[in-house]
């Protein structure tokens, strides 16, 4: 997708309206009234509550119970840990929840307490970032996570020419998506490995999803010379990177996955001539209708079931690359700023 400048202005300021929107309606734990019987409620557990992102992803999820005549309540950490998040599955499997859809900190230590969930007659799916596949009925998948990982080392080999080190910022060590993506970077390098002879992956750092720890790690990175592009496949990261290479005046670029109403000024600056975005609202959105699916039994979460999305229409369960099942919501969109990137 190509914008020229008036139309990239136009959306970034729709987009805003959206997300802040979404920001100020998203209920966190704190405001919701607890209840001991949740069995009227799906419930959505972000990574961390401050996450722009995983409130946008709320407010689809908030949009669908809405939809279906269902409660629905939205639980998150502080800090982004899978500890914190089973104490949540813990308190929710006692108050009988619904359903519960988590973006995961961690794949596997949330097993044991999903597993008590679905053992209880409790729907549990992942979205976002997953949790193993014995411990959810079905993912739902915001994109191909192969494209995803492939593109961002295609930009990043446009935006050095091929020549010069790539450094990743990642959200934490754990992260199911993040470490996904990864892997396929990792494995367009290998894979095609004349082409980026020049463009060795230098570092990994870590941002834990929280904007200071994110710009105070792009600093680090910016002080190494054999880093020229850096990639940043987390909204808070991207944003943290950008923050930190605009106020050094570094000639490190960047891309990575954000969100445009965060990102815009740092497109337009050349900063970040491209990145690649989804709709947080629908992955949401399609999550509260999965669990819905499931509840009523229409689906059992297999490969080749489908069930009715509302808006987003009918949607098929299929084979995931783990081995579970996913559904997919949409497909990778890029924002590029044509004055510093003219590829493709
Ligand atoms: C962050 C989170 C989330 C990821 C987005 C792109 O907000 O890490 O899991 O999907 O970035």
């Amino acid at each position: 997708m190509r914008f020229n400048a008036k139309g990239l202005a136009v959306m970034l300021c729709l987009t805003a309206l959206c997300v802040f929107t979404a920001a100020g309606c998203a209920r966190n734990d704190a405001q919701v009234a607890q209840t001991d019987d949740l069995s009227d409620t799906y419930v959505f557990i972000g990574k961390n509550i401050q996450n722009p992102y995983m409130q946008s992803v709320y407010e689809g999820f908030e949009n669908a119970c809405g939809e279906i005549g269902v409660k629905a309540l939205y639980k998150a950490p502080d800090a982004i840990t899978p500890q914190k998040q089973i104490e949540i599955i813990n308190s929710l499997v006692e108050n009988n929840a619904a359903g519960i859809a988590v973006a995961a900190n961690d794949e596997n230590s949330l097993t044991e307490a999903l597993q008590k969930a679905m053992n209880q007659g409790i729907k549990v799916i992942s979205l976002d970032s997953a949790v193993s596949k014995d411990a959810r009925l079905t993912h739902v998948q915001q994109v191909n996570p192969e494209e995803v990982g492939r593109e961002l080392i295609k930009a990043a080999y446009d935006l050095t020419g091929g020549s010069g080190g790539i450094a990743i910022l990642s959200s934490t060590t754990q992260a199911t998506n993040q470490n996904l993506w990864i892997d396929y970077m990792k494995r367009e390098l290998e894979e095609n490995h004349d082409k980026y002879a020049s463009m060795p992956l230098v570092t990994i750092a870590y941002g834990d999803d929280d904007l200071t720890k994110s710009i105070s790690e792009t600093e680090i990175l910016l002080k190494n010379p054999d880093v020229k592009v850096i990639i940043a496949p987390t909204a808070v990261g991207i944003q943290g990177a950008a923050q930190a290479i605009s106020a050094s005046g570094s000639d490190v670029k960047l891309t990575g996955i954000g969100m445009s109403n965060q990102m815009g000024e740092y497109i337009d600056s050349g900063v970040c001539p491209v990145m690649f975005t989804w709709d947080p609202v629908e992955i949401g959105y399609l999550a509260g209708y999965t669990l819905d699916a499931l509840a009523k039994g229409s689906v059992t979460g297999a490969a080749g079931e489908s069930f009715d999305a509302g808006n987003l229409g009918k949607k098929m369960v299929s084979s995931a690359a783990d081995g579970g099942t996913e559904v997919i919501v949409g497909s990778l969109t890029s924002i590029k700023n044509p004055e510093f990137y003219d590829y493709n």
